[in-house]
């Protein structure tokens, strides 16, 4: 099995973070986006919308993070993604919700207008992008912290593939200086889920993290 990643982007941590919780072996191929090689036609033949990560697993291949993470954990029985309908449905909410949401409408701005353009050096944060993300991160994260203010993880008492997902944007709090002050329970549960060994383990180096 191989995936196809590029280290620094969050779309490949959690899936590399996942590899290593389970324990199982992955062979893992640098798809270097900062070079292009995302645009090359071998990679476009593996994913023709040209973004990291896939999975490669004999003639299986599979792009989208989510989704590999889910056959990642179902080939490994994982309680990461349970063999149960509705805790299934729970965490593929969260994962829609981060997909939709949380990642594209409030993290991912951020990310991109305040610490992607500052590694790259490509100029200023844009004022009105930056204003626009900001006013979702807090409509989301009160949400968010709602929930979570009632239950350990973001489904049932349970680590799953749901933390995983909606967790890791916010390894980037800091340089995308998202506005987490208000939100202790989401605080408390980024503790949690943020000190399982396998972030460490599959961690980017700090200046590249989020390019
Ligand atoms: N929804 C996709 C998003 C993948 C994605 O946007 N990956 C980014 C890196 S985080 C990428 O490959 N960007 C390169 C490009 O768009 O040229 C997933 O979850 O896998």
């Amino acid at each position: 099995m191989k995936l196809y990643g590029f280290p620094p982007s969050p779309n490949t941590w959690k899936v590399r973070a996942v590899i290593a919780h389970l324990g199982i072996p992955v062979d893992f191929e640098l798809v270097d986006l900062a070079a292009g090689q995302q645009r090359t036609p071998e990679y476009l033949a593996l994913n023709p919308t040209g973004r990291a990560p896939v999975l490669v697993d004999g003639d299986l291949v599979l792009w989208e993070s989510n989704a590999i993470m889910q056959y990642l954990a179902g080939c490994n029985a994982s309680p990461l993604w349970p063999d149960d309908a509705r805790i299934r449905a729970d965490i593929m909410r969260w994962q829609s919700w981060q997909l939709a949401h949380w990642g594209t409408e409030a993290c991912g701005p951020l990310i991109f207008q305040r610490a992607v353009k500052r590694v790259l050096n490509i100029g200023a944060p844009d004022a009105a992008i930056v204003a626009r993300a900001t006013d979702c991160f807090n409509r989301e994260a009160s949400v968010l912290d709602a929930h979570l203010s009632k239950q350990t993880y973001l489904v049932g008492d349970r680590l799953t593939l749901a933390d995983f997902s909606v967790a890791v944007p916010l390894f980037l709090a800091e340089p995308a200086e998202l506005p987490l002050a208000p939100y202790q329970h989401v605080r408390d549960w980024f503790a949690r889920v943020s000190a399982l060994p396998a972030w460490r383990e599959t961690a980017p180096a700090p200046a590249a993290a989020a390019a």
